[in-house]
């Protein structure tokens, strides 16, 4: 093998095209000491790092400590087996997003969005829906014929549920951060059940999930239309909600009401 990637067999680089280098960073709970570093070298083998280079290790408080693991592996990736969501709509620019609910909808497109359960990481959210936006690109409240309801952190599912009927929203945009215990994918699961609940079928918003530790693979587990991961930016999740609500299901409801 000469570490030239072939067709859709790639290996890692490091310094020579395919020679197998990683690095890897974790934490173990000891001290540091010579130990502590053999155990990480250890752990790295075990993990198929062969040989295994201790880089970096650094002490985290008086019983962790902290490592960068650098070394070879033999695996092989081979991209021709590789699953992921593929944007599946078009993107469009403010105008053409304000546009066609003007044209489709003849009345603003509903977006009701907040962090759920005890999650106060407001920023991912406030990022799409907030008009000062993100990566150079204006958030929802910017586009005039969307009506933004961001509730902000910590909002219990049934007042979300009870918001979004007051306000009649065509979508809810939820964000999770934290997912310790898998806090995220068990509130979102939580949610996706009460609005389920809470209305027939057809009249359901677009449920939408975000965070940056999402798998975007998982919108039908966690009961909801789409998920969104690191990176999104406001023009993307505007793009989907014209292409999921004006194209796919205004013609299921009555685009006006
Ligand atoms: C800022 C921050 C805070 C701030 C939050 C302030 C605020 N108003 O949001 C404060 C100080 C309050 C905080 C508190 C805590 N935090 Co904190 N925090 C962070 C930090 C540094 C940055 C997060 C952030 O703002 N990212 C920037 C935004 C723009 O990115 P984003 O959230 O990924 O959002 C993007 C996408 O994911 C997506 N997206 C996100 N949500 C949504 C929703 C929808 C609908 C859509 C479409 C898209 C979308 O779009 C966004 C733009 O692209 C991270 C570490 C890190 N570097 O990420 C830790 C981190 C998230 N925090 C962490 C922790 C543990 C905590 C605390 C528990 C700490 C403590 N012991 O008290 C508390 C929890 C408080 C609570 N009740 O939630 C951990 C979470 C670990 C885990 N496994 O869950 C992290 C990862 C730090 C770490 N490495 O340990 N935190």
């Amino acid at each position: 093998m000469t570490g030239k990637p072939s067709g859709t067999i790639l290996r890692p680089y490091g310094d020579t095209t395919g020679d197998g280098m990683v690095q890897v960073s974790f934490t173990l709970p000891m001290p540091h000491s010579k130990v502590a570093e053999g155990a990480a070298a250890q752990l790295a083998g075990k993990m198929g790092i062969d040989p295994a280079l201790v880089v970096h290790a650094k002490p985290m408080g008086p019983d962790f400590t902290f490592f960068v693991v650098y070394g070879r592996v033999n695996h092989l990736v081979d991209t021709s087996k590789v699953h992921v969501v593929e944007r599946d709509y078009p993107l469009l620019t403010p105008k053409e997003v304000n546009l066609t609910v003007r044209k489709a909808l003849r009345r603003r497109l509903v977006v009701v969005g907040a962090c759920i359960g005890t999650d106060a990481h407001t920023v991912g959210i406030d990022a799409i829906m907030n008009i000062k936006g993100f990566a150079g690109e204006k958030g929802l409240e910017y586009y005039r014929e969307v009506k933004v309801v961001n509730l902000g952190a910590q909002v219990s599912v049934p007042h979300l549920v009870e918001r979004s009927r007051a306000e009649k929203a065509d979508a809810v945009l939820v964000s999770q951060v934290v997912t310790q215990r898998d806090a995220h994918l068990l509130n979102v699961k939580e949610m996706s059940a009460a609005f389920r609940e809470a209305y027939p079928a057809r009249k359901r918003p677009v449920l939408i999930a975000g965070g940056p530790r999402f798998d975007e693979a998982m919108a039908a587990e966690l009961g909801v239309d789409r998920v969104f991961t690191r990176g999104t930016t406001p023009g993307e999740v505007a793009s989907y909600l014209v292409d999921e609500i004006v194209a796919k299901r205004s013609s299921m409801k009555g685009g006006a009401r």
